[in-house]
């Protein structure tokens, strides 16, 4: 963990300027600077909407991220206390237009206002004004102002409704803190869905009362033959309310048909020739399927899904369908199309790998575009046809893959990704023919055959996974490289701050 030294030992104010209203990742739809800025001081209370308890809790979520660093006491009240002055969180009505994510952010000489219809829309507010602050605020010590914000306006809402990031916890194991820790690192670049690819060959990462095994034992190993682990349906609940508080949608992910040693490691029944193979710590690809012709095979499936559909209040179930090598073409549509029900019937929409479109979409489903040309004919097809598109091109989006050939950490099959190339296409058009209409957003997917720890996590998701965040929030006119850059440049003495061990990338030009 780097502290943050500058000022400390001198009275000279640090960061006296304060930054331009426009130097926050994603960058914002609109801003207009002006007016006199407000500097954050002893005096300052946080006036929150009482008839809303979200409200009320996003304005303390405000007052613990600002009270440590600030050493103000910074009181939450009501609004209808008196007095307009401080930071207002305030509700508006839709009139103004900002929708289920946006927000309006007012400086003035007497406080900060945020306002929005809803309260993810406020959150999200959180976020910039905490990325108009020095990077010192997010020190857990006290530090020396001031902390002000430039006059004049922002106004605010996403490209898109789908903000991904996937981690994958198979292939090694992370714990409750170690998801939350990244939850709050994706929540300031307002991300909103948080992927957790919960299953495959190396482990099986959720209890299921129906089949016990495939957590005690399916989930007992690891790439390398760690220890692995899994998720109790606590400890999953916990992630999803942890997440819901930074106002994230959790989709898990079981993989099928492939990726599943783990699963037929743990009960013998579900193999074609009922024997179940060891547990698998390697990390080739392809080589597992679940039995297409058993009958068991659904049972399975269905109790399953039936489990997580209980345990997941977000509308999405990932039934992956990547890769499935070991599945014959006609094994693969009939597998795809027999679950997908499955899943509906719980009421969920089917989110899958864009393999699907080689079964039939069921109406509603999403695919989940993770090539690297955005030439796959039957991907077009299924989306004219009104499957819509989560975009995560491998090639652009991946965090696993090496930013250069001196990497340590991460895979190269997609090539090697530098910040440049995250941030360099855009999810409209990326995918040929494909309606623009179609595509729902975007998502940056984190694999972790080679990355186990939270500081492995930090260095690949960082600086890219800031380059998909604005890609999917901010609006395509906006899109300028020298100008993002420059504002991710701004955003590495945060991390130093957060403790977030990120690559220095000779692309970027940091402070
Ligand atoms: C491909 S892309 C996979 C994963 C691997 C990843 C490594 C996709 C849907 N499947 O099984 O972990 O490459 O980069």
């Amino acid at each position: 963990m780097v502290g943050v030294t500058a000022g400390a030992t001198s009275a000279a104010p640090r960061d006296a300027a304060p930054r331009p209203l426009s130097q926050v990742v994603p960058v914002p739809a609109a801003v207009h600077e002006g007016g006199a800025p407000y500097s954050i001081g002893e005096r300052t209370a946080i006036r929150v909407p009482e008839g809303s308890p979200e409200a009320v809790r996003v304005g303390r979520y405000l007052a613990a991220l600002l009270r440590p660093s600030t050493g103000y006491p910074l009181p939450v009240r009501p609004l209808a206390a008196g007095g307009r002055d401080g930071i207002v969180l305030a509700l508006s009505g839709h009139a103004e237009g900002l929708g289920e994510e946006g927000y309006r952010l007012d400086v003035t000489r007497h406080g900060v206002a945020i306002t929005a219809e809803r309260p993810a829309g406020l959150f999200h507010g959180v976020q910039t004004l905490r990325q108009l602050l020095p990077a010192a605020v997010e020190a857990r010590t006290p530090q020396p102002g001031p902390w002000t914000v430039s006059g004049g306006t922002v106004t605010d809402a996403p490209r898109y409704s789908y903000r991904g990031a996937m981690l994958d916890v198979s292939r090694h194991f992370f714990t409750v803190a170690e998801v939350e820790r990244y939850i709050d690192q994706l929540a300031l670049y307002k991300i909103n869905y948080l992927h957790l690819h919960l299953s495959d060959d190396q482990g099986w990462r959720i209890a299921v009362r129906s089949w016990p095994r495939l957590a005690t034992y399916g989930g007992s190993t690891e790439v390398g033959g760690g220890a692995g682990g899994y998720y109790t349906e606590a400890q999953y609940e916990q992630i999803v309310r942890y997440a819901a508080s930074r106002y994230m949608t959790v989709v898990p992910e079981i993989d099928m048909p492939a990726h599943t040693n783990a699963a037929l490691a743990s009960y013998a029944p579900l193999n074609c020739d009922g024997v179940a193979p060891p547990l698998y710590t390697g990390t080739n690809v392809g080589f597992s399927s679940l039995c297409v012709p058993k009958a068991v095979t659904y049972g399975f499936i269905a109790d399953v899904l039936r489990e997580l559909a209980a345990l997941t209040p977000g509308p999405y179930l990932h039934i992956g369908g990547d890769e499935a090598h070991s599945t014959s073409a006609a094994d693969y549509a009939a597998f795809m199309d027999r679950v997908q029900p499955l899943v509906a019937a719980h009421g969920k929409t089917v989110l899958a790998w864009h393999e699907i479109t080689n079964a039939h979409p069921i109406a509603g489903a999403v695919a989940q575009y993770w090539g690297t040309a955005g030439t796959e004919k039957g991907v077009v097809a299924a989306a004219r046809a009104g499957t819509r598109l989560v975009m995560s091109p491998a090639n652009h989006t991946y965090l696993d893959m090496k930013y250069n050939r001196s990497t340590k950490l991460g895979l190269s099959w997609a090539g090697y990704t530098e910040v440049k190339d995250a941030y360099g296409w855009d999810p409209a058009t990326f995918l040929h023919g494909a309606p623009a209409s179609a595509v729902l957003g975007v998502e940056a997917p984190l694999w972790s055959e080679t990355i186990s720890t939270s500081d492995d996590i930090g260095y690949m998701a960082f600086p890219r996974l800031p380059a998909t965040a604005e890609l999917g929030w901010s609006p395509a006119t906006s899109h300028d490289w020298d100008a993002f850059r420059a504002r991710l440049a701004a955003q590495g003495p945060r991390w130093d701050v957060l403790g977030i061990d990120y690559y220095r990338s000779p692309q970027v030009p940091w402070p």
